[in-house]
């Protein structure tokens, strides 16, 4: 594995990290969906390292941004991210992937990990359910918001993939989101073109842009789903709007890196011991080592620093109190 003494090579070690684990725990647990993991790591890891405003230590801060894995399928992704970003998910949940009762079930459910905001699975159902918390968020800053002391100003984070804006749920969701002017919205798109079944061509070749423009978000869109500063500057670019939703189409290649990289045959089920290493090698990693985390200092740091920025804002909600008691009061 490459010494990681450059920033690339850090960010590298991590997204890999994140890829590994999740190809790990799906073939111990001889089922599961690896193929969106290893492509949507990359747009994960950006989000989480350079945007994402959480504590693990105190997951239900009130003002944290909002993930939402709408994909649901893609579980293993935001396991290996809570376990790595410092939250309480040891790397034995990791191991019991799928299991009866464990913390990392097939499919997100918001009451069985901590961190996973909503229960998904059922695609569409996480689209919409964002853009219900965006107009709880826009409702409460709206009343409690103050010059000065914005105490409500997160945003809700949400990766869909083609079978969620398949769903009648997804459309209806996106009209309002539209209609209201939902700033606070902003949704990644797996843009892969593949589906259960194969090729998006089979069923569903619409312009997704030309739809989501129609409703009234601003779509913008990052051409490789491996490219960290266009995923960056494509983050930046939707935080500078402040009157639309915004949705980011990232092109990626399902389970990059696996043998069957790009195919349906990438998206579900354990691709076998063979492939895994398979897979390992192509990604530079050594294909001896399973469940392995990186334990070099510079990684750490990195995927662990997001935790400090809650401390600030509890000042400025106690200052808050103080200087608007009144307002502080209403419910
Ligand atoms: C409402 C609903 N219908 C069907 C399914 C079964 N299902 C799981 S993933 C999937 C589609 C997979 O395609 P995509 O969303 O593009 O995910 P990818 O293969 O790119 O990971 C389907 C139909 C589901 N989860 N929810
Ligand atoms: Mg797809």
């Amino acid at each position: 594995m490459t010494a990681p003494k450059t920033q690339q090579n850090i960010d590298q070690l991590c997204i890999n990290t994140i890829r590994t684990l999740s190809l790990d725990a799906v073939q111990k647990a001889e089922s599961g969906h690896p193929g969106l993991p290893l492509g949507m790591a990359p747009t994960a890891y950006v989000l989480w390292t350079k945007f994402m405003r959480y504590n693990p230590k105190n997951p239900k801060w009130f003002n944290r941004d909002r993930f939402l894995l709408s994909a649901g399928h893609g579980s293993m992704l935001i396991y290996a991210l809570l376990h790595l970003t410092g939250y309480d998910l040891p790397l034995d949940e990791l191991k019991r992937f799928r299991q009866l009762h464990s913390q990392t079930p097939g499919h997100p459910e918001n009451f069985m990990t901590k961190g996973v905001e909503i229960t998904t699975g059922p695609l569409g159902q996480g689209f919409a359910n964002g853009v219900g918390m965006a107009m709880a968020q826009t409702h409460l800053a709206a009343k409690f918001n103050q010059k000065g002391f914005p105490i409500i100003d997160h945003h809700i984070y949400c990766i869909c993939s083609d079978g969620d804006l398949m769903e009648g749920v997804s459309y209806e969701s996106a009209s309002l989101a539209g209609h209201l002017k939902l700033a606070n919205l902003i949704y990644f798109y797996d843009d892969n073109n593949i589906t259960i079944e194969g090729n998006t061509d089979l069923a569903f070749n619409e312009d997704a842009t030309k739809r989501f423009e129609a409703a009234g978000w601003h779509v913008l869109e990052v051409a490789d789903g491996n490219d960290l500063k266009a995923i960056e500057n494509a983050i930046k670019e939707a935080h500078k709007i402040k009157d639309k939703p915004k949705l980011i189409r990232v092109k990626t290649i399902i389970g990059f890196g696996m043998p069957k990289q790009g195919t349906n045959k990438a998206h579900s089920d354990a691709p076998g011991e063979e492939a895994v290493k398979e897979t390992k090698r192509n990604l530079g990693w050594d294909e001896n080592k399973h469940f392995y985390r990186t334990r070099t200092r510079p990684a750490k740091k990195q995927l662990k620093k997001p935790s400090v920025i809650s401390a600030g804002t509890k000042t400025s909600i106690s200052m808050f109190q103080k200087k608007f008691p009144r307002i502080s009061a209403k419910r």
